[in-house]
């Protein structure tokens, strides 16, 4: 299956959620073509394959959508079932792996309240800190329950779902503390947290599918401009 099928994946350029889907697709080896919606203006094509969240990504693979990124990324795993897999065959691992995502998902969302925070005026520091706790959660538990002999490398390994997932949003945070003037993640506070995402920044099919960051600077003052996302 797959071979002659039609891929379409909605998205825009600088959502982290699209960039899972594109990730995935580029790992797996699969043709797409990729549909940049306009947030502020949604397609009518979106909204009939979206209609319950309005939001992208949106796969749609012969005609039948598919939305919410990790079930995405799930649903590519099973339905093109060559190598590299995204998720380990072990259903234990399996499911630790879904666990942490889920995790992940949780802090990827504050950093979006964060940004959403920020572009109205100043952050709070409730906000701050509650992420930064989320992640120094992760870098400890996760760090023993997943990695206990070190940072995941990507010489010989594709990139995963945890690792997309991950990169997705922490793949960008840089350019977000530039933007807003601070530097709280960092190698001291979290060497494995940050290490990994380096390591992932550096595999070809992620370098081509990031947003690029003068293109994300150049948003953010747009943002700014206007106090909101979208
Ligand atoms: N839980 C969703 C989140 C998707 C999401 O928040 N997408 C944003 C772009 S980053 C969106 O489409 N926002 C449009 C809106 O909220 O109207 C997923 O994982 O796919």
């Amino acid at each position: 299956m797959g071979e002659e099928s039609s891929v379409k994946l909605h998205g825009t350029w600088v959502s982290p959620y699209v960039l899972r889907a594109k990730l995935a697709l580029k790992i797996k080896g699969i043709e797409f073509e990729f549909i940049e919606e306009d947030l502020a203006n949604k397609s009518e094509l979106l909204l009939q394959n979206n209609p319950v969240q309005k939001k992208v990504p949106v796969l749609v693979h012969n005609g039948l959508p598919i939305v919410e990124s990790t079930i995405i990324l799930e649903y590519i795993d099973e339905t093109w079932t060559q190598p590299p897999h995204l998720l380990p065959k072990d259903p234990y691992l399996r499911a630790k792996h879904r666990f942490w995502v889920a995790y992940l998902n949780q802090v990827s969302e504050l950093l979006g309240k964060i940004v959403e925070e920020e572009l109205q005026g100043k952050a709070t520091e409730k906000t701050m800190n509650e992420l930064w706790k989320k992640l120094d959660v992760a870098e400890e538990l996760m760090k023993a329950e997943m990695f206990p002999n070190g940072c995941p490398c990507f010489q010989d390994v594709k990139p995963g779902y945890l690792d997309i997932v991950l990169y997705s949003f922490l793949g960008t945070i840089d350019v977000v503390e530039e933007f807003f003037g601070y530097k709280s993640f960092n190698t001291e506070r979290y060497p494995l947290l940050v290490s990994w995402t380096k390591a992932l920044s550096q595999v070809p099919d992620v370098k081509d599918a990031a947003p690029p960051k003068p293109k994300l600077l150049e948003l953010l003052h747009g943002m700014r401009h206007k106090g909101t996302r979208y």
